[in-house]
């Protein structure tokens, strides 16, 4: 039998790039080969030729799964008796999933009401340990980071260094997929710690042989929480986009590298813009993705507005997070259903588009 690469996982995938695991450790659900989805009616709308690397379709429904199979395969690996992480959703879900798997206590810290429905259902299902606090991420990171030094409890944060040699994966699935590199590599930006794990991908594929050109970066942010944008820290980070409602953002400096030596750039977009787009890539694709994963494609459009990206490049565009995620946004941003008694002349003037 040959396994396909889903089954196999990311580490065995790409185990000769990768920090080795002894087979007996390795946490996967068959999470990485996401698939990248050419999108020419979303692509003409803003104007380039678009790819989505569409991974809400990773086990837990977020790209967080590449990261946490490294991260939890290692902490088997070292024997760890509990992991810990502060999240704006994603990360507990996934943590608490890998954590399940390898048969370790998973404690997650969340902003309390902050969390989309879907995140904390995962989290909650699989038996973590779900804390709520009355303060933001970056106040729960605080706190997890003490916890983590101050006691034998491994962080499964973006601060552990295991997550993004996970994460990088995506790039070079990209790479096989394509055939090249893109000309623009665009991601939403939280803590910065995906859009640095993709340039060191690409970096890695380029001292390889695999790649002869860098792509450029673009991380894309929400106005209320554009740290990374404004250049400095946001205090109280505010945005539909839950999943990057982050105003300190842990891998600042990388992704600033990443964005700087890429001959790429950072963009914002408001909430309304993120919702446009969070409808248009479903409408125009049939690809549903979370608000913040559309923040990616609201900042496109932005820095094809400001002149950045030029018409016609060839971008491909990261959709973290699914769209089940958050049903409220997604409920609250459509008509609702329409209620008639089960007749059938009530039906037929729906279906016929007449007036009651
Ligand atoms: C859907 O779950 O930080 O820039 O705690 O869930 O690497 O932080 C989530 C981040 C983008 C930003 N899209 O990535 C968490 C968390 C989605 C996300 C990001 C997140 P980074």
């Amino acid at each position: 039998m040959s396994a396909s690469n889903r089954t196999l996982g990311l580490i065995r995938r790409y185990r000769d790039r990768l920090p080795a695991f002894d087979d007996a450790n390795i946490v996967s659900i068959g999470e990485g080969s996401t698939p990248l989805i050419h999108a020419p009616r979303l692509g003409d709308r803003l104007g380039v030729n678009l790819y989505l690397k569409y991974e809400g379709l990773n086990p837990t429904g977020s790209f967080k799964d590449r990261g946490m199979t490294t991260a939890l395969s290692a902490a088997k690996q070292d024997g760890a008796q509990a992991v810990i992480c502060a999240s704006t959703g994603n990360t507990s879900a996934s943590a608490a999933a890998y954590a399940a798997r390898a048969g370790i206590r998973c404690v997650v810290v969340i902003p309390g009401g902050k969390v989309a429905l879907g995140k904390l259902a995962q989290a909650q299902i699989a038996g973590a340990s779900v804390v709520q606090i009355d303060g933001s991420f970056d106040d729960a990171l605080r706190m997890v980071r003490v916890m983590s030094e101050e006691h034998p409890i491994t962080l499964v944060n973006n601060l552990n260094p295991y997550r993004l040699e996970g994460q990088k994966t995506a790039a070079w699935e990209i790479i096989d997929d394509l055939g090249h590199q893109p000309e623009w590599m665009c991601l939403p930006v939280g803590n910065g710690g995906n859009i640095t794990a993709y340039w060191r991908g690409y970096n890695e594929s380029l001292q390889r042989g695999d790649i002869s050109v860098l792509p450029r970066m673009l991380g894309a942010q929400a106005e209320g929480s554009a740290a990374m944008v404004r250049g400095e820290d946001v205090l109280q980070p505010e945005t539909i986009a839950t999943a990057i409602r982050i105003g300190a953002p842990v891998r600042r400096e990388e992704a600033g590298a990443a964005a700087r030596d890429s001959n790429g750039g950072f963009a914002a977009a408001n909430d309304r813009e993120i919702l446009d787009w969070f409808g248009h890539v479903v409408r125009d694709e049939g690809v549903f993705c979370e608000p913040s994963s559309a923040a990616s494609l609201a900042g496109l459009a932005n820095a094809r507005r400001d002149g950045l990206v030029a018409e016609g490049a060839e971008v491909v565009c990261v959709l973290t997070g699914n769209g089940l995620k958050d049903p409220d946004t997604a409920i609250s941003e459509s008509a609702p259903p329409i209620t008639i008694p089960a007749e059938r002349d009530a039906l037929e003037r729906i279906v016929l588009g007449t007036p009651a």
